[in-house]
């Protein structure tokens, strides 16, 4: 296979999850016959696909394989690369590369991509709708749990738009876009990275090759170090590269585009994630109309501030997608003109993030926060009204018999959801689930 110039014979897959899996099948297409890594011991090869029996496999520790005889490593997200096995892989003039680097190498027709925080998978899924709306083939793939690999060699498809986590900016170079956004930078997956800087660093390689860099005004961050490309944000735009709002409006400069209340999706931040899909929609030729059309019955995705039914006068909403602070704050905040009481569900793994900045809305406006999970007790260090429960259901009935009518619970964790349910979708059915079976008496 060629590889950015080189012949590659030698190819290792190291992590066996949804891409690890599909960079092997990818590999194997090419003719290559990967060596396949999973550091979890326990691995199930019964539950490996058929075609991958003719590789051999290496589980455990990865310090204990020699890869000096490997020209290139395909690393999984989930797997961190600075660990001594790839230095030292490295150092013996192996590459180490992501899926999205192989796909960079493949692929050939334009591609959008989306970083940030919080909204990559409701910006990416929000244009992947305005491209059906212009009549262009697009798919959305990448860390929205598409691998890349499994659709680029689909002749049919006319646009990519790849939703990218910094696990896998870390390990990409070469990828080039049409136009690119970070969207935001707020404290996610701190067990991966030396702080903020160090995480926002990783983000921001989604600019490498970018012809087109999409920049959230009131967050450097997400800047060009250059000054270049177009902006968006919650303020109102100076000139036509910039995207904003004035007076109820999205703009593009002086242009009124559309009225927020127009829109299907609530939240300030749907109205920053609406003017960044927009940005970069019209970068690869998207109609204005079509995209305001788009914006106008796009309600959003399951699990982010999703209204649940209930028949009790309390307004149910699940966010489990909520796994990090930056989203429960933007939730919070898209409450603040709510009257009643609010009761917040929250809890999980903090992935080594700073629990801080919640101290403010939650003083001024969270009457009782319920908190499950590992790091149940940092809640508690923030706040009187903690209580803590073992389960979701016990969650659910405790802040039932605390809320009333008017009042507001919400299901918004600033945690991932690993260390109690397999995912936060899980989570969230989890929680609908309990809200559904509490008037069945
Ligand atoms: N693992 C091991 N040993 C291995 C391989 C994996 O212990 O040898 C563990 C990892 O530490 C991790 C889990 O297995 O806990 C999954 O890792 P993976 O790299 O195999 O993940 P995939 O199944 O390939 O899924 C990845 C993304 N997951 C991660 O980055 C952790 C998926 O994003 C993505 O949809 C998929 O590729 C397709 O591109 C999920 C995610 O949680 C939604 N992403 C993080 C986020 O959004 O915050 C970054
Ligand atoms: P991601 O794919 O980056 O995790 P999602 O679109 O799935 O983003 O949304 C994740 C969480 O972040 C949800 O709770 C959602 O309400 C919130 N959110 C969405 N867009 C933004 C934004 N621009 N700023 C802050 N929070 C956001």
């Amino acid at each position: 296979m060629n590889f950015n110039g080189q012949e590659i014979t030698k190819v290792a897959v190291i992590g066996l999850g949804m891409t690890g899996r599909s960079c092997a099948s990818y590999l194997i297409k090419q003719g290559l016959l990967p060596l396949l890594v999973d550091t979890r011991e326990n691995l199930d090869r019964s539950l490996l696909p058929e075609p991958f029996a003719q590789c051999e496999l290496a589980l455990g520790d990865l310090d204990n394989i020699d890869f000096a005889e490997y020209q290139l490593l395909v690393v999984s997200p989930g797997i961190s690369i600075r660990q001594p096995a790839f230095e030292k892989a490295k150092a013996q003039g192996c590459i180490v590369a992501g899926d999205i680097e192989l796909f960079a190498n493949a692929v050939s027709v334009p591609v959008l991509a989306i970083t940030g925080s919080n909204g990559k998978t409701t910006v990416t899924s929000l244009l992947e709708a305005m491209a059906k709306e212009n009549g262009v083939n697009a798919i959305a793939a990448g860390n929205i749990g598409v691998p890349v690999l499994d659709v680029v060699d689909d002749k049919s498809i006319e646009l990519f738009i790849l939703e990218l986590s910094s696990f896998q900016l870390e390990t990409t170079d070469n990828l080039c876009l049409k136009a690119a956004t970070v969207l935001n930078i707020s404290d996610d997956h701190m067990d991966r990275y030396d702080g903020l800087d160090d995480y926002a660093q990783a983000k921001q390689r989604i600019y490498r090759n970018c012809q087109m860099p999409i920049v959230n005004r009131q967050d450097a961050r997400t800047h060009m170090l250059d000054g270049r490309g177009q902006s968006f944000g919650l303020d109102a735009p100076a000139n036509d590269n910039e995207f904003g709002l004035k007076n109820g409006s999205l703009m593009r400069g002086d242009t009124p585009l559309m009225s927020v209340n127009d829109m299907a999706m609530v939240g300030v931040h749907n109205q920053l994630n609406a003017q960044a899909a927009i940005a970069l929609g019209l970068q690869v030729g998207f109609s204005l109309d079509a995209m305001i059309a788009t914006l106008k019955s796009f309600t959003g995705l399951e699990h982010r501030c999703q209204k649940v039914a209930s028949n009790d006068g309390i307004l149910w909403l699940n966010d489990s997608k909520a796994t990090n602070v930056g989203a429960t704050l933007a939730a919070l905040e898209g409450l603040k003109s709510h009257d009643g009481n609010l009761v917040l569900i929250a809890g999980g793994d903090a992935k080594g993030g700073d629990l801080s900045p919640l101290l403010k809305p939650f003083n001024e406006q969270v009457s009782d926060i319920i908190v499950m999970g590992k790091d149940a007790h940092l809640f508690k260090s923030l706040s009187d009204n903690v209580r803590e429960v073992n389960n979701m259901q016990e969650a659910v009935s405790l802040a039932a018999s605390l809320a009333n009518r008017g009042d507001i619970v919400l299901l918004s964790p600033a945690c991932a959801s690993i260390d109690m349910f397999s995912n936060y979708m899980e989570r969230g059915q989890q929680f609908m689930t309990a809200v559904g079976g509490l008037h069945e008496h």
